[in-house]
């Protein structure tokens, strides 16, 4: 899978105007990245947090990250590209802030938290590629100029590296499901993490009432009839497979509330 380099960032953020760094609202300190933000405060540029996928969470939640991240000095907002909640107020927003035109808004931020489809609300039509889980068909791989209006352009980019979110972020996040050689601990930490915030997230997803994470991996394959050919065992790495995929897609469902 193709992610973008620091130093293509770099280049790209120097010459845009306004950078958006795009953060899944679900999840919020595993999607940031600290790099980037020090990066547009090194170059003095301006940053706009936006706290993508709105519709996922209570708007008390999304109120209070944004409460959060304000606290800290950062303009933040939150929205949903695909529900088209808070869209025309960034638009509005992104076009105040332009000093001049043409104007370039760069929109970075980690693999699948939404960067091409913010770009295709704000534009009213499709115009950057998007898919459900890394990798998958319609994942941006290469940086895009896209043309919102006249005057008004928005530079797409492929995920960046998935570092400092720590693992499993860089896992589940950083390449394609199919391509992750030993997805079960990334799955099991995503269990964990989802009963953590949600303690239904395993019978609503599965229907299962298992709640310890390799069991649960078990009963999932089992139910699906995922079993080795040579031994009849439960084939626990294409539960978890699933299971990264039914996060991406929200199936499997929870939400970090702000601290
Ligand atoms: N529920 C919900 N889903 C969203 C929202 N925005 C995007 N998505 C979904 O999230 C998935 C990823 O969206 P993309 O726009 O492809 O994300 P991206 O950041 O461009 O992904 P890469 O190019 O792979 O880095 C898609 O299935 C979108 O439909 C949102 O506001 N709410
Ligand atoms: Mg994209």
């Amino acid at each position: 899978m193709r992610l973008a380099s620091w130093r293509e960032l770099w280049k790209l953020a120097r010459s845009a105007d306004v950078t958006i760094e795009v953060l899944d609202i679900r999840d919020p300190l595993s999607t940031r990245s600290k790099r980037l933000e020090e990066m547009i405060e090194v170059l003095g540029k301006r940053l706009l947090l936006v706290l993508n996928k709105s519709d996922l969470v209570p708007r008390e939640v999304a109120e209070g990250w944004k409460k959060y991240f304000e606290g800290r000095g950062y303009k933040a907002m939150y929205i949903s590209a695909t529900s088209r909640l808070g869209t025309k107020m960034l638009r509005e927003w992104i076009k105040a802030s332009a000093e001049s035109r043409p104007f370039t808004v760069l929109v970075a931020g980690y693999p699948k938290v939404g960067k091409s489809s913010i770009i295709n609300a704000l534009r009213g039509r499709k115009g950057a590629p998007t898919s459900p889980v890394p990798g998958s068909f319609g994942y941006t791989r290469g940086v895009q100029l896209i043309k919102v209006e006249e005057g008004f352009y928005m530079i797409d980019t492929p995920g960046i590296i998935p570092v400092e979110g720590g693992w499993p972020e860089a896992v589940i996040r950083g390449m394609a499901p199919e391509e992750i050689k030993d997805p079960v601990p990334a799955a099991m930490a995503l269990i964990e993490r989802s009963l953590r915030y949600n303690p239904s997230a395993l019978r609503d997803a599965y229907g299962i009432q298992e709640t310890d994470p390799y069991r649960a991996l078990e009963v999932i394959a089992l139910k699906r009839g995922w079993r080795y050919r040579s031994t009849g065992e439960p084939l626990v790495e294409e539960a978890a497979r699933a299971v990264i995929r039914d996060y991406h897609t929200a199936r499997l469902y929870f939400y970090v509330p702000p601290p």
